[in-house]
Parts: C-alpha cells; sequence; structure tokens
C-alpha cells in the first residue's frame, strides 16, 4: 500500500488518462462530451485503475495554453460526473492554482502538476489544500522542450531537480507523505535519455518517495516500435513492467486492463523475489 496521508491506494497502482481536450493527439476530443468520458471512466475503474487522471490543458509538444475558464468548463462537470459514479480517486491534471481549488472542491483528491508547482500560486493552493501531488520533471515548456534538449546527466539532472522541488514543497508547508515524484518521460528529452532514466529509474526514487511514471503510447515507444499512437499498447504494457520492476509505484497509463493484468504478473514475481 502506498500511504499518500488522507488516501492509501495499492501498489504498485495504474492510474487511467482521462483527456478532456479536444487537441490532444492521442485521443482527438473522444471525450469532450461528459458522457463518453463518464463511459471511460467506467471502463477504466472496471478495469482496476487505482487513480483516474482528468486533465483539460493538451501538454503535447506545441500545444497551446487554456484560459482558466475553459479548463473548468472542461474538466468540472467531469470530476463531478466521475465522482458520483465511482469511488475511485480522481487527480486533476492541471498546473493552475485555481483549477487544483475548483477541482478538489468537486471531488479531486490528487493533483497531478507536470510543472511541479512552479506556476503562479500553485505551490500556496496546493499547501491550502494539503492533497498528495505529484511532482513531475520537465526542462522548459511544452511549447519548446523537444527542441534540442541537452543534459549532461539526465539521471542525475532529473534527481536533483525532484529533490529541489521536494524541498520547496515541504518548505511551502506540504506534508512530506503527501509528495510523490515523477521524471517526466518525454518532457524535454530526447528518446536516448528516456530509455536512459528508465534504465536507471531506481536512483529517482528521492527521499524515498513513492514513484509515478507515464510512459503510455509516448513517442519514445513509437520510435523504438516505428509504431503509430493507437498501435503503441503492447508497447506501454511493455514498458509499463520494466518501470515496475525498477521500482516504480504508480503506471499512468490510456490502456488500463491490460496494464493492471500485466502488473499483477509483475508484482507476483517482485513478491516471489522478495
Ligand atoms: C501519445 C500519448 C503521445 C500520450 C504523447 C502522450 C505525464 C503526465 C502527461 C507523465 C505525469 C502524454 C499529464 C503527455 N504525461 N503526468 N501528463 N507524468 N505525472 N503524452 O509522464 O501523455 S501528458
Amino acid at each position: 500500500m502506498l500511504n499518500l496521508g488522507p488516501i492509501q491506494i495499492p501498489a504498485p497502482a495504474v492510474m487511467g488518462i482521462l483527456n478532456i481536450t479536444p487537441d490532444s493527439f492521442s485521443d482527438g476530443g473522444q471525450f469532450d462530451n461528459p458522457n463518453i468520458a463518464l463511459r471511460q471512466a467506467a471502463t477504466m475503474a472496471e478495469g482496476g485503475a487505482a487513480i483516474i487522471d482528468i486533465g483539460g490543458e493538451s501538454t503535447r509538444p506545441g500545444a497551446g495554453s487554456v484560459g482558466i475558464q475553459q479548463e473548468l468548463d472542461r474538466v468540472i462537470p467531469v470530476i463531478e460526473a466521475v465522482r458520483s459514479v465511482t469511488d475511485v480517486p480522481i487527480s486533476i491534471d492541471t498546473s493552475k492554482a485555481d483549477v487544483m481549488r475548483e477541482a478538489v472542491a468537486a471531488g479531486a483528491s490528487l493533483i497531478n502538476d507536470v510543472y511541479a508547482l512552479r506556476g503562479e500560486g500553485a505551490l500556496q493552493a496546493a499547501a491550502e489544500l494539503q492533497v498528495p501531488v505529484c511532482l513531475m520533471h520537465m526542462r522548459g515548456e511544452p511549447r519548446t522542450m523537444q527542441e534540442n534538449p541537452e543534459y549532461d546527466d539526465v539521471v542525475l539532472d532529473v534527481a536533483d531537480f525532484l529533490e529541489k522541488r521536494l524541498a520547496a514543497c515541504i518548505a511551502a508547508g506540504l506534508g512530506e507523505e503527501l509528495l510523490i515524484v515523477d521524471p517526466g518521460f518525454g518532457f524535454g528529452k530526447t528518446h536516448r535519455h528516456n530509455v536512459e532514466l528508465l534504465a536507471n529509474l531506481r536512483q529517482l526514487r528521492v527521499r524515498n518517495r513513492p514513484m509515478l511514471v507515464g510512459v503510455s503510447r509516448k513517442s519514445t515507444l513509437g520510435e523504438l516500435t516505428r509504431r503509430e499512437v493507437h498501435e503503441r499498447i503492447p508497447a506501454s504494457v511493455a514498458a509499463a513492467v520494466v518501470a515496475v520492476m525498477q521500482g516504480a509505484d504508480i503506471v499512468r497509463a490510456h490502456d488500463v486492463a491490460a496494464t493492471v493484468d500485466a502488473l499483477k504478473v509483475v508484482q507476483a514475481v517482485i513478491e516471489a523475489g522478495a
């Protein structure tokens, strides 16, 4: 079990992805209607998702930003609807302080912030809310992050960033028990950097905090398999297995049921070897 203060989740856990963005190239617009989103959330809950991650702003490379009201209009009705049909904890994928507050008021239990609470007011909002927060590493910002990213040592750089964000969060009054770290696959990294991070994941368990990993359908898997985004399920499941074998506690995934099954096998092997 992962003890994240107010919520406990089994480990390893799968976080199912529910994008409410018309421009997400992985599932463009499929969930722009709360009913469709609701059915997808129910399928993820039945498939064994431990968390449902709801996001209204695309963070794909080159994506534009979304206004606060537009993001609220997208995510709040979906959070309320999902909350009314399942007890599975909901995370709000946002970097905006006001969206964090409204989402938690509407029933979200965690914050998933790809900016690791570096946005205006985000650290203070999270400290007031005292809910679990996933702090993700990103080099640069989504619009430009894939323009020739360079690191002396990507593993040390990411670990150092996560350590500094943990320290900033704790200094701002967030309980250490609330914090989750994430290397941020694909966020300002080349394919080679992403594979190097996956191979050295154990070094990223900063301060022994739980680790979340998001590899599902990402372009490094497309590069390795030469497959389009919807053909990347086997590669995504394989990457999830590798991540958990390397110490990840939570895997963010589109294909929940397949990932949950694969992680049952991994968990049995880990327990047999312990
Ligand atoms: C195909 C499918 C191609 C998906 C690209 C993508 C992470 C995350 C994202 C992650 C955490 C994405 C919101 C990018 N990735 N949050 N969010 N960790 N914590 N791209 O790795 O899925 S969005």
